[in-house]
């Protein structure tokens, strides 16, 4: 069997990649993620059942975790990293296993012996230990590479066969791996919900079992909703209470003289690092991508090498590193496989990869990241090269919109404000993604826009104007941060006094990619919001079947054209 995977917005085909990612991941690779995958739904069979005893294992939370954000699309694309992680898995995985034995579970059942001789002789009664009825995946062993190989071939997400049930598993699966990702962030600064990671684990091994039903799946996945939402209020409050509340900002997206750094992906601790030991190098600091609302943050404002924000989404990284000029620094995905021309600067660090690409490790015990080989790196290298001048504004996540309720809330009870779009998520190469800048371009004047994650940079840079001082372009920050979004429309619910938040004159246009997009996704059906739009396409992993059990109790549906789906919108 060829490789097949279907986990984004950019899926082959609008149905699957079968022969090469259109993201650049190719066969083997694909099949070392499903190995993997496999695996940790192996270990999770044992660490859910010793967690019912009161066993925890904590290596295994943070291999699961990471092994989940690791075979995110656009994170790793190091063969050699998911086989190791796969080997060390096997020794979890029996590790785990003997604590659960250790601590009295057991891996037999009791059961009446009821064979009909022993019925007609009137024994019957008689009990019996069996051995537990487990998963494959939860007994099989390697012995070499060929055995990897084979099995990797054969555990993909086609080994499901009825088409319901594996975009079920998968709907699952992917909301995990987007849940991962925001808990290991918050891990990264210290913060951590053991419910979360218990959570997943049995999440992963209900993926195993073949007696649930598709209302049982559906229900844990709506159910994975309400640990995204708890997933993402804990990194809110990690990052709120290591960096403080994101405010109100104006970032600066041109250049300055200096050779720079420039800095992506999602994770905070990297770039505080980043910027603690680059002060007073003569190395300048840039964001890029999702790593822009960094600059919204009063701990890291303070640093006057933090020159702004440098280029656009993700997939325009194969133009803008190479301009760049300096070292960049990938802290989580997306990464695009880099360019000849600017390979030799990029570095990989926490689950990032790339084959030939210089990886930064985490520091022992615990301790900082050393950035120095890239600032000495950037040292040698030339300015960045302008390629837009200017400001952006941002900076609107929960705390500083509350703080201008009160305009807020007059601006809409005067009509000055007729709606609100939530517009979070990601952004995408392919041109139909055109459609959103159309869409914010053609919205009436009296609308403002909510977003989060990188499917801003899609109208960031128009000049939509502002509603008496207040933007119609809100940046609440990063995809994450579509938790913002939720705290402010419960707030504006209990202002105006209602009972469901679907009253409010909130519309939801959502741009979707990879799947941290899924875990938002879910965790906004959890709270009961209705009616979401996604595109620029719907999942090619919902099948029929499930995409109507989405539309008919979600009102969950896709996108058409700008003008037919603002007059549809409007009359909400
Ligand atoms: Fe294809 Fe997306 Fe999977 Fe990459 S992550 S192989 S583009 S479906
Ligand atoms: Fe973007 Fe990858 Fe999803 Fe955090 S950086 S939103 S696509």
């Amino acid at each position: 069997m060829s490789m097949f995977c279907y986990q984004c917005q950019e899926a082959a085909g609008g149905k699957g990649c079968t022969v090469k990612g259109v993201c650049g991941k190719t066969e083997d690779l694909a099949k070392a993620q499903d190995l993997l995958i496999y695996i940790t739904k192996g270990i999770s069979v044992y660490s859910t059942k010793a967690r019912a005893l009161g066993v925890i294992n904590k290596e295994v939370d943070k291999f699961i975790m990471e092994s989940l954000f690791a075979t995110i699309t656009n994170a790793n694309f190091d063969r050699n990293v998911f086989m190791e992680r796969v080997k060390k898995g096997l020794q979890l995985r029996e590790e785990v296993k003997n604590q659960y034995v250790n601590a009295g579970g057991k891996l037999t059942e009791s059961k009446e012996n009821t064979s009909w001789l022993k019925k007609i002789l009137g024994f019957g009664g008689m009990k019996k230990e069996e051995e537990l009825k487990l998963p494959e995946a939860a007994t099989w062993f390697a012995n070499n590479a060929n055995d990897f190989n084979a099995k990797a071939a054969t555990v993909g997400v086609l080994a499901t066969e009825n088409e319901d049930v594996r975009s079920l598993r998968e709907l699952i699966i992917y909301g995990l791996k987007g849940l991962a990702a925001y808990l290991k962030h918050s891990n990264h600064l210290n913060y951590n919900d053991e419910k979360i990671h218990g959570f997943m684990q049995k999440a992963l091994a209900a993926t195993l079992d073949d007696s649930l039903t598709a209302d049982d799946l559906v229900a844990l996945a709506l159910e994975a909703g309400k640990f995204g939402v708890d997933g993402m209020a804990l990194l809110d409050k990690a990052n709120t209470e290591t960096y403080g509340h994101p405010e109100i900002t104006k970032v600066n997206i041109g250049v300055r003289n200096n050779p720079g750094i420039l800095i992506s992906g999602h994770d905070l601790k990297d770039m505080e690092w980043l910027l603690a030991q680059t002060e007073g190098t003569g190395v300048d600091v840039y964001t890029h991508s999702e790593m822009l609302p960094a600059n919204y943050y009063p701990a890291f404002k303070k640093y006057k090498h933090f020159a702004g924000n440098y280029g656009n989404a993700w997939w325009k990284q194969t133009e803008e590193f190479e301009s760049f000029n300096g070292p960049i620094l990938m802290t989580t995905n997306c990464v695009v496989p880099p360019k000849a021309s600017y390979k030799d600067r990029m570095y990989t660090t926490g689950v990032t990869g790339v084959p030939g690409v210089k990886h930064i490790p985490d520091g022992k015990n615990g301790k900082a990241k050393d950035f120095s080989a890239i600032i000495a790196h950037a040292k040698k290298c030339k300015a960045p090269k302008e390629i837009e001048k200017g400001e952006i504004i941002g900076g609107f996540a929960h705390n500083q919109v509350l703080a201008l309720a009160d305009k807020v809330v007059e601006a809409v009870k005067s009509g000055a404000i007729k709606r609100f779009f939530v517009m979070a998520g990601c952004d995408g190469r392919m041109k139909s993604r055109n459609y959103y800048t159309e869409f914010a371009e053609k919205l009436p004047k009296d609308a403002v826009i909510l977003t989060a994650g990188c499917a801003k940079y899609k109208y960031n840079k128009l000049n939509l104007g502002d509603i008496g001082g207040i933007p119609r372009v809100l940046d609440a920050g990063q995809c994450n941060d579509s938790y913002s979004l939720v705290v402010i429309a419960l707030k504006l619910k209990e202002v105006f006094g209602l009972d469901d938040v679907n009253k409010l004159p909130i519309s939801y246009n959502i741009a979707w990619y990879e799947q941290k997009a899924v875990i938002v996704l879910l965790s906004l059906l959890h709270l009961g919001v209705k009616n979401i739009h996604l595109g620029p396409t719907l999942p090619a992993f919902l099948s029929p079947n499930v995409a109507k059990v989405l539309v008919e109790n979600f009102g969950i549906g896709g996108i058409t054209n700008v003008d037919d789906d603002i007059k549809m919108f409007m009359g909400q």
